[in-house]
């Protein structure tokens, strides 16, 4: 039982609870208790375990909470969830996940209506049968509608880094497997996807049936879809799906590259082969006319008897991979490694966890050179916004921390300023010159016209002390689309007054997009990969923002927190737009 799947359980019980008109202060332990336990750095079990600890030593983490992760450690089940799903059906769980919508409202479809599951909702829109209930009206038909393909792919796609937990828990259950050679994932977490649809793993053994029989061991596993004798898919209790295929040595790099997609690039890689006289399929490379085969163990091999140099998967997407591999100008992508300095985090003077000093100490025991304190401004007042006077307050004490602390780290002075609805900044200019590093941000107004948002944004750009819009689309993956706004025009406005565009590493929003990021690269636009971190746990989201970057074709001189802290402050100093070190095309 990981620590993913306890977090599901105790997120799943509050969404039922509130569907039932429960006391939202409960809910919101459990929903705090759910996020704890997913970020928690080490099993649940492993603190159960420990006589020397307690679950209720987490702050955030009360009594109830533990009792329930006891009972699903020690049961499998929830039982109080398992009583609720007695009488709602799980699929009203998918009602929830239409934005906009809430529990409220879901439970008036439900009660009166008897609508269970996102297919029904979409019958009743389109027959136009939940404009006459009480609290709907004509519009709301429509953004239900409009939501409902947000829903329907939040149930079909898991965000990566859910992905990631899985496949750790998955490696993990396979390893000392006997027989097994090689054990790769491939699919679109191999290609570090936003969203993964399933796991695709892939096996080197002369014993497929022991390799299967491991699988059906797996403890997540609801059920076994199919088996044959190379390939199986099974379920996860949370419905995602696991294909598992068994290959010979000399095929390996075949089937890596084969099963690691995207099928576009796979198109694409076997029309070159054609050209060449040769035949690519997940066995190997193999002449077409004698059908001898001239590759297969590894995917370099595979890739070298097409002329080309090996392609990362990240790029695999039938974009400009093949033309630049074949030019020998793929990227050196971008890797964690080479991050230095992290310039979008909040304390708890706003919505943070963790205080500034707690924070700083992080970020230095992470090995980073430089972090941006960037709390939000006043207009954020759910999140304690700041005001000039507490902000100048935050600034006067990172000067005198700046003072103490050893030399190789320095703690910018910034703010994530939002970014009004009529336009203009939420803070004064002569607050805002006196920072180091200003995020513009769009957080109310976010269903503005096209226009609106787009001139707020360009607005921010224009504004001699904004130095980077943060989450420029505003969308979270699974869960809002993003604003309404015209990049194109964004892109353009960076680009002339030289400013930086984010890349937030949060899992939920990887906005900008890997595309957009690719954009970027080619207007000359730098981009700062963010974590937005609200907790300590929050900085370690980094690799997600990293995987977006390198999907996206980025190197380190496209992205400012990889340089040292004397060339990014040379970038502050406004000297030239191109002052990274170039890392080059390799
Ligand atoms: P996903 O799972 O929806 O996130 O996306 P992928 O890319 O992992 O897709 P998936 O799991 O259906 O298949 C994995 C890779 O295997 C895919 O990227 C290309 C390859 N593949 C799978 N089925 C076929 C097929 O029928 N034809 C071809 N050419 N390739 C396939
Ligand atoms: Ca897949
Ligand atoms: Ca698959």
């Amino acid at each position: 039982m990981n620590n993913a799947r306890i977090a599901v359980k105790l997120e799943q019980l509050a969404d039922l609870l509130e569907f039932q008109g429960s006391n939202p202060f409960r809910l919101r332990a459990y929903r705090t208790g759910a996020r704890l336990i997913r970020d928690l750095g080490e099993p649940v079990a492993a603190i159960l375990n420990d006589t020397e600890r307690k679950l209720t030593d987490i702050p955030g983490i009360g009594k109830g909470v533990a009792e329930k992760c006891i009972a699903i450690l020690e049961t499998g089940e929830l039982p109080q969830l398992q009583a609720i799903l007695e009488e709602i059906p799980a699929s009203v769980l998918d009602l929830l996940r239409i934005p906009g919508l809430g529990p409220r409202k879901a439970a008036v479809l439900f009660n009166k209506r008897n609508i269970q599951n996102l297919d029904q909702l979409k019958a009743a829109c389109e027959a136009q049968e939940i404009r006459n209930l009480e609290g709907f009206g004509e519009k709301s038909e429509q953004t239900i509608l409009a939501g409902i393909g947000i829903a329907a792919a939040a149930n079909e796609r898991i965000y990566w880094r859910d992905a990631d937990q899985l496949a750790g828990d998955l490696r993990l259950h396979f390893s000392g497997c006997a027989g097994v050679h090689q054990f790769e994932f491939a699919g679109s977490y191999r290609r570090g996807k936003e969203t993964v649809g399933d796991l695709d793993i892939l096996v080197d053994s002369q014993q497929g049936e022991v390799a299967m029989d491991r699988l059906a061991d797996f403890p997540e596993l609801e059920s076994v879809i199919g088996r044959g004798k190379t390939k199986m898919s099974i379920r996860l209790h949370n419905g995602f799906q696991i294909d598992l295929r068994v290959v010979p040595s000399e095929s390996f790099g075949a089937a890596l590259q084969y099963f690691t997609g995207s099928k576009d690039h796979n198109v694409a890689v076997r029309g070159r082969a054609k050209q060449l006289g040769l035949k690519v399929n997940e066995w190997g490379v193999f002449r077409e006319v004698d059908d001898i085969s001239v590759a297969g163990s590894s995917e370099e091999e595979v890739y070298a008897a097409i002329d080309l140099p090996w392609i990362p998967p990240e790029l695999r997407e039938a974009r400009t991979e093949i033309e630049l591999s074949e030019a020998n100008q793929l990227p050196k992508l971008i890797s964690l490694s080479e991050i230095r300095g992290d310039l979008h985090m909040h304390t708890t003077a706003t919505d943070g966890k963790a205080t500034l000093q707690e924070m700083i100490t992080a970020a230095r025991s992470r090995g980073l050179e430089y972090i941006a304190i960037t709390d939000h401004s006043k207009r954020v007042a759910m999140a304690n916004g700041l005001d000039e006077n507490r902000l100048l307050q935050q600034w006067a004490e990172i000067d005198e921390i700046n003072m103490s602390l050893p030399q190789g780290f320095v703690v910018l002075k910034g703010i994530e300023c939002d970014i009004l609805e009529p336009g203009g900044m939420d803070l004064p200019n002569d607050v805002l010159e006196q920072a180091d590093w200003v995020l513009g941000a769009i957080h109310y107004g976010q269903n503005q016209s096209v226009q609106q948002i787009t001139d707020r944004l360009l607005g921010a750009i224009e504004n001699p002390h904004v130095h980077c819009i943060a989450h420029p689309t505003g969308r979270l993956i699974n869960k809002r689309e993003p604003y309404d706004v015209n990049m194109d025009q964004v892109f353009a406005a960076a680009k002339k007054h030289d400013k930086v565009l984010e890349l937030n590493a949060n899992p939920a929003r990887l906005d900008l997009n890997d595309v957009y990021c690719a954009a970027a690269q080619s207007a000359g636009i730098p981009i700062a990969i963010n974590t937005d971190a609200h907790s300590l746990g929050g900085l370690d989201v980094m690799k997600y923002g990293i995987n977006q970057a390198r999907r996206g074709g980025l190197t380190g001189f496209d992205v400012v927190n990889s340089w040292s802290l004397d060339t990014f402050l040379k970038k502050l100093g406004r000297v030239s737009p191109s002052q990274g070190p170039r890392s080059g095309a390799n």
